[in-house]
């Protein structure tokens, strides 16, 4: 078992110095960073593995092929799920996107309704509001309890027959909520609504268990689980995806094209038009392998600690007010310092070489709920210490003094 420094020993970029101060890196919500090992795995595919998949005969071409299934795999292998119901996407957004549009057009029909929460980041509000306004579904809203959480008696009073999807985050980016993602998908169903798991913030940071969870969607990226931009992951419950139409239509998809008409590749590929993301698809599975070798229970109770001190620190701290539940919640807090804009919050920290991040974080409809217009955030992964909570507390104070509320 790696130590946290020999963890931190492992990312280059943790040495860097910001504003002549060491890096403390606490903006993981909006991307991670990559361990060498991460690195190392697509240098190597690139300098002696590398070439098209799906398509030549050639030894690079079949070599590269096998990476990349094999990549399929330990992602399907990460979320404990059948890996012919994982596809590659460029991300989070796009896998929802997908949703909404393969599935939603086909299955979700004028009158029925969407389900969705006020918490949920735009990726997950957008596409369901295009499709809705598209189909002429109706959007409704679980309603919030004072703390952050799902009201779970007003919800359920909301899923009835007419509800043909549920879209939910696991994991609030901005409260941190984690929502119990298993009730509401035995709810769902008990109704006969599908539900689309936006994984985004709790796939990095925890166990999941798709096989228990038993959503029909689940999205997350690989920016945020210490792989690179440009990849992501849905999974669909395989028999679902049989029934839907590509998204993307072009290359790859297909399995006989004629000048005026095609037919469908299988799952996965059916949905992975084009040549895929095949390098950055080697990224996210050394990612994986790397978080599984340190172990996702353990990433789970190290972020759980950090945030626990984070805001134990925080909401003792005249002036500071943290949003979301105050218990269990994901690895961060978010908050507001009484008359800071969050913005030179973040850049006052900045200057001491902390790296926080300030704004609506992609989700206004809930800041309009908070009743505030931007936040600040700091959020934590395998690689933060106790330390870099305390300097955060320090930052705080330090801004408070600079802006003369001390
Ligand atoms: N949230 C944040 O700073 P993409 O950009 O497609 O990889 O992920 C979108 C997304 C979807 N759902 C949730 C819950 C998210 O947190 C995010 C990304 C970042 O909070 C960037 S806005």
């Amino acid at each position: 078992m790696k130590t946290v420094e020999e963890i931190r020993r492992d990312f280059p970029i943790l040495s860097l110095k910001v504003n002549g101060r060491p890096l403390v890196y606490l903006d993981n919500a909006a991307s991670s960073q990559k361990p060498i090992q991460v690195l190392n795995a697509y240098c190597r595919f690139c300098e002696s593995r590398y070439a098209n998949v799906h398509r030549g005969v050639h030894t690079l071409a079949e070599t590269a092929t096998g990476d990349y299934e094999e990549a399929r795999k330990t992602l399907a292998d990460l979320v404990q799920a059948d890996a012919r119901g994982v596809v590659f996407t460029r991300g989070t957004t796009e896998s929802i996107n997908l949703v909404a549009q393969s599935y939603g057009r086909k299955f979700i029909k004028h009158g029925q309704a969407i389900l969705m929460t006020p918490m949920e980041h735009h990726a997950n509000l957008v596409p369901w509001q295009v499709l809705a306004r598209a189909v002429g579904a109706e959007l409704r809203f679980w309603p919030l309890n004072q703390d952050g959480t799902l009201d779970m008696v007003e919800g359920r009073k909301l899923l009835d027959a007419r509800v043909a999807m549920v879209a939910v985050a696991h994991v609030s980016n901005v409260l941190g909520t984690i929502n119990p993602v298993r009730e509401i998908v035995e709810m769902a169903h008990r109704v006969g609504a599908k539900v689309l798991v936006d994984g985004a913030q709790a796939a990095p940071h925890m166990p999941v268990n798709l096989s228990e969870i038993g959503a029909d969607f689940y999205a997350f990226s690989g920016h945020k689980m210490c792989g690179s931009t440009g990849i992501g992951v849905l999974y669909g419950r395989p028999e679902i995806l049989e029934d839907m139409d590509p998204f993307m239509t072009g290359g790859e998809m297909i399995r006989e094209v004629w000048l005026d008409h095609a037919t469908w590749n299988e799952i996965p590929h059916k949905f992975e038009a084009g040549t895929p993301p095949i390098t950055e698809a080697i990224s996210i599975a050394a990612a994986a392998r790397y978080l599984q070798e340190i172990g996702m229970d353990w990433i789970h109770a190290h972020d759980t600690m950090l945030t626990a001190r984070a805001w134990e620190l925080l909401a003792a701290e005249p002036g500071v007010t943290l949003y979301g539940p105050a218990g269990e919640r994901g690895a961060l807090v978010t908050f507001n310092v009484a008359g800071v804009h969050p913005h030179d919050l973040a850049a006052l920290l900045d200057r001491d070489g902390i790296a926080i991040r300030a704004g609506h974080h992609c989700a206004q409809p809930l800041h309009r709920w908070l009743g505030v217009q931007a936040t600040a955030r700091a959020s934590f992964y395998l690689y933060n210490t106790p330390e870099e909570v305390d300097a955060l507390l320090e930052g705080v104070r330090a801004a408070k003094k600079v802006l003369q509320l001390v």
